[in-house]
């Protein structure tokens, strides 16, 4: 066999309502024709009222993942989302630097849309220092841009200096997303900074619902399904953009609260229209 179909990897937490977590990835990768594999690094029970236990996974079986992916598969691309503690930052780090698993797209994971603490506080810096340095893509939330770079941003130019101190502390390429809470909001703004210090932006319609569980991981994956198929880091990361926009468009009834975002119909989207 010559094992050489686009194959990427999610290291994340599973939640067990599908929504979010390694669940929403592996549904992207799917929808975007990449096979999914999968270092689970936490459960977690929840709905879409939130999350109410959480589980992290014993370091040993995570290096047990790691090994048995790199024994057999071809991963192209990988990503990380949930990593609960220093512990299994530390570890994840261990392993993606021990293997060739292709580029890695961080999603600085750290709380959900409910509140719930998915990353523990004590271990926020091992992020920032350990983690961070090795991703190929960066992709915070405003909350999450706000906390990395220690600074409040009331302006596009506070978003560029906050992207660039992400950058000079390691990421090499960021997507850092714009507010959702802006009055009378009808776009979402998120800056693109790129290796070579090129930057853009991304607007994109606000859609004024709750159905928006699993939207970061949606975009983290879908960048990372298309850089294990080859595409360009500048499209990747615009056709993320308008994935999980087209897939926060259709809601589905699924869940009383924060549902799940519509895989099939940012699958069903023609993505050719799309600037280079
Ligand atoms: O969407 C962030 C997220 C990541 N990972 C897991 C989650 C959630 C949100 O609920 O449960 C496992």
């Amino acid at each position: 066999m010559t094992n050489t179909f686009p194959q990427a990897l999610t290291i994340a937490g599973s939640d067990s309502d599908g929504s979010a977590g390694m669940q929403a990835d592996l549904h992207t990768f799917f929808t975007r024709g990449v096979y999914g594999a999968s270092v689970i690094t936490a459960c977690v029970a929840g709905n879409s009222y939130g999350i109410h236990a959480s589980v992290p996974m014993p370091t040993d079986f995570i290096d047990q993942e790691f090994k048995d992916l790199a024994d057999d598969y071809q991963i192209r691309a990988s990503k990380t989302g949930m990593l609960a503690d220093s512990e299994l930052i530390e570890d994840v780090v261990k392993n993606y630097q021990a293997h060739d698993f292709g580029p890695l797209v961080v999603d600085p994971v750290i709380m959900t849309k409910h509140g719930n603490q998915l990353l523990e506080e004590s271990a926020f810096e091992t992020l920032r220092t350990k983690l961070l340095p090795l991703a190929t893509v960066l992709t915070p939330n405003f909350f999450e841009v706000q906390k990395i770079a220690e600074m409040t941003i009331t302006s596009d130019a506070d978003m560029v200096t906050a992207a660039q101190k992400m950058q000079r502390m390691g990421a090499q390429n960021i997507i850092a997303k714009g507010s959702h809470a802006l009055p009378n909001q009808t776009a979402v703004r998120d800056l693109v900074l790129l290796a070579n210090g090129d930057h853009f932006w991304l607007s994109q319609p606000y859609h004024a619902t709750d159905r928006v569980n699993g939207t970061g991981d949606s975009l983290s994956a879908c960048i990372t399904a298309e850089l294990a198929k080859g595409t360009p880091m500048r499209q990747a990361i615009t056709l993320a953009k308008t994935f999980v926009n087209t897939a926060i468009g259709h809601p589905i009834e699924v869940g009383h609260k924060f549902g799940p975002i519509n895989h099939w119909a940012a699958q069903n989207r023609d993505y050719d229209d799309l600037p280079e």
